[in-house]
């Protein structure tokens, strides 16, 4: 089952509910579209709209500082979470496809532009010199690298700071190694972010094997049934107290 939401139905109007069905591991695909605005009701900021950004609700500037969609999901327990991007068709497709198979709850943020309320809102990967400067496609078990040939750079982590280095510069086995088993290293790559650091993409987190909610629901069900035989509602209405009115 997939769930499509937005940056404001997903982490404002109803995030309450994202925080409990995610914790709850049900096993949903959720996608959320993250245009860092509230683009159905004429644009106001949003939960991901930026430090000062100037909207019809926020005409001085937004006093808030932004959420991370993927730092809240990887937070309330999602066992999948990835983040792939509108202008990039093939790595949407791919990661969608594997975001459907994960059991559980799976949570992609897809960064998308809104091109009447926020254009350009990702303009930092969508123009060309800055797509090469900053997008940083992830890979399980291959090393954190990015940018052309002749000036990739890596990451390194130093305790749990990371830290861009030219990858000619560091021995190949001094790179960080990406583990999307890990849900520690997963929230330090999803609150990367440029023009400090690269954009991570892709899969940030996958945990197979985990108990989800309705797993659980239907081994008491079947618990319930061989201890006590099937229910009958009728017999449960009328136990207990019971009172005849009028
Ligand atoms: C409980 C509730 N409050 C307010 C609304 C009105 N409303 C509908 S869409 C929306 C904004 C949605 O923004 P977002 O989730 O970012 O989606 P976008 O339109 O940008 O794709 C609001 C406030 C609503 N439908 N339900
Ligand atoms: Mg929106």
């Amino acid at each position: 089952m997939f769930v499509v939401t937005g940056d404001g139905d997903g982490l404002s109007i109803g995030g309450n509910h994202l925080l409990h069905v995610l914790r709850r591991n049900v096993d949903v695909t959720i996608l959320l579209f993250n245009n860092r605005i509230y683009g159905l009701t004429k644009g106001q900021y949003s939960p991901t709209s930026e430090l000062g950004k100037v909207t019809k609700s926020t005409p001085m500037g937004s006093a808030d500082r932004p959420l991370s969609p993927c730092v809240f999901a990887l937070a309330a327990g999602a066992t999948y979470v990835a983040r792939t991007v509108d202008r990039s068709i093939g790595h949407m497709e791919e990661t969608l496809k594997r975001a459907s198979r994960h059991k559980g709850a799976a949570f992609v943020e897809i960064l998308q532009n809104c091109n009447v309320y926020n254009d350009l809102a990702w303009n930092v990967l969508y123009d060309k010199d800055s797509k090469t400067q900053f997008e940083l496609r992830l890979e399980h078990g291959k090393p954190i690298t990015w940018g052309p040939g002749d000036d990739r750079r890596g990451l390194v982590l130093e305790g749990l700071k990371p830290k861009v280095v030219k990858t000619k510069d560091v021995p190949e086995s001094a790179l960080w190694v990406h583990d999307e088993t890990d849900r520690a290293t997963a929230t330090l790559l999803a609150q990367l972010w440029a023009p400090e650091y690269p954009i991570p993409l892709g899969t940030l987190l996958s945990q197979e094997g985990e108990t989800t909610y309705e797993g659980i629901l239907v081994q008491q069900e079947q618990k319930a049934i061989s201890d006590r035989g099937p229910g009958d509602i009728a017999k449960l209405l009328m136990s207990g107290e019971t009172w005849k009115i009028g």
